[in-house]
């Protein structure tokens, strides 16, 4: 026999083989080198729980365990392939360190959490919640959600936290992450929603990406790239990422340069009439305001303010200009960034001055990050009201307050706190409670001391998250034991606006309750159960209200039967694009140009802190790891975090590969990271995942946040890096 290749006896680990062969064979078919146990009984259509690419899968199970897992052949997304993540999620579900019960600080802090029954805890919830809001007014309550539930939980939470438990003070870590996204398409185009979809990269002429390394992060969108021939894939990021390395041109720009870059593109498609003067006259309003904004951004300046040369920028307007459908994705390079939601309506700028957009190939395009992220944007009632509604406005009030049959009144005028300023209220001791549901901010969030500081302030935090312990958990009161991806039944929405059919196969762990369960539990306790979801039992209840609130918005979910996304592998709401009629949701209908400064990075490195820390993802691993940290394939193949150093800077700093490294920044140090000296990163630049709990990079993080969108300025700040003392 021949030996097995590396890639072979990986899939034969994940049980990948018996799938493709009991798909083709029928469940009965054995081969001798299978062991029995791992030979699925049942297979269920489900969605991937990590990205938002959205992948369709099949998951087998045998005798309710799951047993392997494989791409969906018939589901349009990815047409049966997966990622290592994808392909290894069945096996989180039964690994160590789930949560089974619930917890609570009988002692207070100090004292060690102890197993308690859910009645108990949900009254302990109420009640503590109910005396901190009766002292301190309803909206010293502060919920952090997530990108990560089911659509029909975000629906859920949002009425309960909002007319329920009456705190305005709610949101996401959407906001650490797609919210400058959100921020920039309603600057330009009055409402959020990608214009686009996956099917536009794969017919575009030209593909710029920007900060979006969809290699490690999005990789079965790779697939979509260099299928049309001739297409001319350029990637505009600091580093030389897998994707960088994928690309017919990689444009290593200086940190924050790129607004630059796309205002001076700009510039030199007016300069050579690369524009479509019919869609700006028909569609567009701010002309003759840009026209002489980007006349300072000439080919020299922005050579100078981004370190590529003349000729590249001229040949990437061009490329960008005379291509007949130019499609721009962009992911965290851009939305991280103090002006990140600036950053997004530059990008759109281009778009709308070359018509590239509402076309088949062309569009603006935010790549979003969690499974359900788009979701929760729709439904989730933090930044909007259900359905892309406004808070100020009087129709979308009134419509939905009768939609809910309750008084007009009752709907917040304003949207409360947005993440990071629930933390600073923390601090300032105004917000005394938080409820944190599936985030793991003590690992995410940027500048941890501060965070430390907000939770030990706060008289009662409850953290419900699917595994125990998470380094959060250190700060909880109580703890929600919750059903997680595989033990729940609902939809997410992926980023082209897909919304696909999610089920569940494996029953919760323990105690464990789906955060659907935990919600109605709430209401219950609360009194509101009957008045806000009266008769529901199944987040089908939710579904089907959700039909109802989103019915002729742009977000509409009322077309299609929870049947028909599982049967046709997901539905697009808006289609495959929005804006074909060229009509925006603004008051005249016209998009509208923005004039973008581009502003330097705030904290700049010196002396001292001679370094600019740029932080993001690998493959193998999402977020803070408390999922795939516990599948042991993943887990091996990037054991711990690293730092990426120039052979430049090693050597001025006499480092040697694999040294531990302490990277200091103004705020604190992490130790003993490993030390990977490469030309992925430019001299004066080093980079670092931000995975490890254990070496947490946003202990050094900076807490600037852009003053639009909120979202942290997680890719840059300034660090010193020297080799770690011995213990
Ligand atoms: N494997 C894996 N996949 C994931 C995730 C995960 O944790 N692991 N998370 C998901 C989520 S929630 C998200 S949001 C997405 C994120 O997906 P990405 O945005 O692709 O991920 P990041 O690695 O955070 O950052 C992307 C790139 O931005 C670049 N960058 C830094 N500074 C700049 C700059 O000034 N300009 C430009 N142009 N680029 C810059 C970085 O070098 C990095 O390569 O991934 C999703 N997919
Ligand atoms: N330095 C730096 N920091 C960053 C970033 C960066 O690029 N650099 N990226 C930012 C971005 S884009 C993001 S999206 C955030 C992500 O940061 P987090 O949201 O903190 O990361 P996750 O590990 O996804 O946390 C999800 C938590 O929910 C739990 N969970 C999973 N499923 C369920 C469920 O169904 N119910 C419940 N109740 N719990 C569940 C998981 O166990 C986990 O603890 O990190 C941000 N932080
Ligand atoms: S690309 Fe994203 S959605 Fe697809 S299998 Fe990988 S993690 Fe899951
Ligand atoms: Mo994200």
């Amino acid at each position: 026999m021949q030996p097995l290749t590396f890639f072979q006896r990986m899939q034969r680990w994940l049980g990948f083989d018996i799938a493709r062969t009991q798909y083709r064979y029928g469940k009965d078919a054995r081969f001798g080198y299978i062991s029995e146990s791992r030979i699925a009984d049942t297979w269920t259509k489900t969605t991937c729980g990590y990205c938002s690419v959205g992948c369709g899968m099949l998951v087998g199970t045998r005798n309710g365990r799951p047993v392997a897992a494989r791409g969906n052949p018939d589901h349009p997304v990815n047409l049966g392939k997966l990622c290592p993540k994808g392909l290894s999620e069945h096996l989180m579900i039964e690994a160590a360190g789930r949560a089974t019960t619930p917890m609570l600080r009988r002692g207070g802090r100090g004292t060690p959490l102890e197993p308690i029954s859910w009645d108990k805890a949900l009254e302990v919830m109420v009640t503590r919640i109910g005396s901190i809001q009766e002292r301190f007014g309803n909206d010293s309550l502060g919920v952090i959600s997530t990108g990560q539930l089911v659509t029909e939980e975000f629906y859920t939470l949002g009425k309960l936290v909002q007319l329920g438990f009456r705190s305005r003070n709610y949101d996401g870590n959407t906001t650490l992450c797609m919210a400058s996204a959100v921020s920039g398409y309603k600057l330009s185009f009055g409402s959020d929603g990608p214009p686009g979809s996956y099917a536009d990269m794969e017919t575009a002429d030209v593909v710029l990406l920007i900060g979006a390394n969809i290699a490690d992060n999005h990789p079965i969108l790779c697939n979509r790239l260099r299928k049309k021939p001739g297409q001319m894939l350029i990637v505009v990021d600091p580093r030389v990422t897998k994707t960088a390395m994928m690309a017919d041109l990689h444009l290593p720009v200086k940190p924050r340069s790129d607004i630059a870059l796309v205002n001076g593109i700009a510039h030199i498609l007016l300069r050579d009439g690369l524009v479509d003067r019919e869609y700006i006259r028909e569609h567009v309003e701010g002309l003759d305001e840009f026209v002489s904004f980007v006349a300072d951004y000439t080919p020299e300046a922005v050579s100078a303010t981004t370190g590529l040369t003349i000729e590249t920028i001229e040949k990437v307007a061009r490329l960008y200009g005379e291509a007949k459908s130019a499609f721009i994705g962009w992911t965290m390079g851009v939305n991280h960034s103090t002006q990140g939601a600036h950053t997004v309506a530059a990008i759109n700028n281009l778009a709308m001055i070359t018509g590239n957009i509402g076309r088949t190939g062309s569009a603006p395009f935010s790549i979003t990050g969690q499974c359900n992220a788009m979701g929760s944007r729709e439904s989730s009632f933090t930044s909007a009201l259900p359905g892309y509604r406004k808070f100020d406005n009087p129709e979308d009030r009134k419509a939905l307050a009768a939609l809910w049959k309750i008084e007009e009144e009752e709907l917040p005028t304003a949207r409360g706190l947005a993440y990071p300023d629930i933390i600073e209220a923390a601090v300032k001791e105004q917000v005394k409670a938080i409820w944190i549901i599936a985030t793991n901010p003590v690992v995410s969030f940027p500048n941890l001391n501060l965070l430390k500081h907000a939770f030990e302030t706060t008289e009662f935090v409850v953290v419900q998250d699917g595994f125990y312990p998470t380094p959060t958990m250190d700060y909880a009161d109580l703890v929600l034991p919750a059903a997680i991806w595989g033990e729940k039944e609902g939809t997410y929405t992926n980023s082209e606006r897909r919304i696909s059919k999610v089920n569940a196969f494996a029953v919760p762990p323990g105690e464990a309750r789906s955060d659907f369960d935990i919600f109605l539990g709430l209401a219950e306790r609360l009194g509101v159960k009957d008045r806000l979801f009266p008769g529901w039992s199944s987040t089908h209840d939710a579904w089907l209200e959700w039909q109802k609130v989103s019915a002729g918005r742009m977000c509409d979910y009322s077309q299609f039967t929870w049947q028909q996304i599982e049967d046709e592998g997901g539905k697009q709401w808006g289609g495959e694009r929005l804006y074909g009629d060229g009509q925006f949701p603004r008051e005249n209908g016209r998009a509208l140009l923005h004039c973008v400064p581009c502003l330097p990075f705030v904290e700049q490195p010196n002396t001292e802190f001679d370094l600019i820390l740029n932080t993001g993802r690998t493959v193998e691993h999402w977020h803070t790891r408390t999922k795939t940290g516990a599948v042991a394939m993943l887990d091996a193949m990037s054991p711990n975090a690293w730092l990426e150093m120039n052979p430049a800077d090693a050597e001025r700093l006499s480092l040697r590969q694999h040294d531990r490294v302490t990277v200091r920044s103004r705020r604190a140090y992490v130790r003993d990271v490993e030390l990977r000296i490469t030309g992925i990163v430019a001299p004066g630049q080093v980079f670092m995942p931000f995975h490890f709990a254990e070496q947490n990079s946003n202990l050094v993080t900076l807490g600037a946040f852009d003053p639009i969108s909120r979202e942290p300025n997680f890719k840059q700040c300034a660090v010193c890096v020297e080799r770690s003392a011995l213990k």
